[in-house]
């Protein structure tokens, strides 16, 4: 046996292992709140009973407050028509909502969406989250960055990782138990990532979500998702979906995952 046989033997195995690391989920729906299919949902987040909705295109994007349980609006900012809005999350007393390629970081009052700072980031805003203390986000590569919330200085990053691959054009983010959900742009799946190693721990296969009668020529790709701290309930929905969805996550054994 020579040496690069046992090297090649040695690096299936390592894959194989690594293969074999992340769970995988298929989905269940459990609940569903109409959605307007104008908005081109590009972040998403829940907290203490209130939906936080950031839309994009330019000339379209806003900052929408609702009330979960009724869905009432309570609050609305819209962008400026040169701003492409994206991911928006709910920090302390601040809103952030991200912008595509204005390399801006817009702040607002978390009460009444009233407009407080743009800070300046390096380059594009796809995703937005935050783990309590500093926000996360994605930026079409397969890169997560940390910053800090008060300066938008970004504090370190992370190359996120599956089965030995980087899993690039991540996008909408959510931090959920101590994990990063992030959707993969124009893929139907969700992917669970490790915030201190970059690696995906789980994937969620949304194949079938939105059912085809629903779709109409302006339905666009699978985006966002949003944990409810009270319930624990994940809600996920689409650009110009007509429905957010609240789903129940199954497990899939490794080989149905690869036949799906
Ligand atoms: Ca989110």
């Amino acid at each position: 046996m020579n040496i690069c046989y046992r090297l090649c033997v040695c690096l299936l195995a390592l894959l194989a292992t690594t293969a074999s690391a992340a769970e995988h989920f298929s989905f269940r729906v459990l609940e569903k709140k109409p959605q307007s299919r104008s908005h081109f949902v590009q972040g998403l987040q829940i907290i203490d009973g209130m939906l936080y909705v950031g839309t994009g295109g330019y000339g379209q994007s806003r900052l929408l407050q609702y009330r979960l349980d009724d869905g009432e609006l309570l609050a609305e900012r819209r962008l400026h028509p040169r701003l492409f809005g994206e991911g928006v999350t709910v920090l302390g007393d601040r809103v952030y909502q991200l912008t595509w390629q204005a390399r801006k970081l817009l702040v607002y009052n978390r009460d009444d969406l009233s407009p407080l700072a743009a800070l300046s980031i390096p380059g594009q805003g796809w995703g937005l989250t935050h783990d309590g203390s500093e926000l996360i986000y994605s930026d079409g590569s397969h890169r997560l960055y940390f910053l800090d919330p008060d300066t938008a200085q970004r504090q370190r990053s992370i190359t996120v990782m599956e089965s030995g691959m980087p899993v690039a054009r991540l996008n909408e983010l959510e931090w959920i138990d101590g994990r990063i959900w992030a959707n993969v742009w124009q893929e139907d799946r969700i992917i669970v990532i490790d915030p201190a190693s970059g690696e995906v721990t789980a994937t969620v296969d949304l194949r079938g979500l939105l059912p085809l009668p629903e779709r109409q020529p302006g339905t666009d790709v699978l985006n966002g998702i949003a944990y409810n701290p009270e319930d624990g309930g994940i809600w996920v929905t689409g650009k110009n979906w007509p429905w957010m969805y609240r789903i129940e996550l199954r497990p899939l054994t490794a080989a149905a995952a690869d036949s799906r």
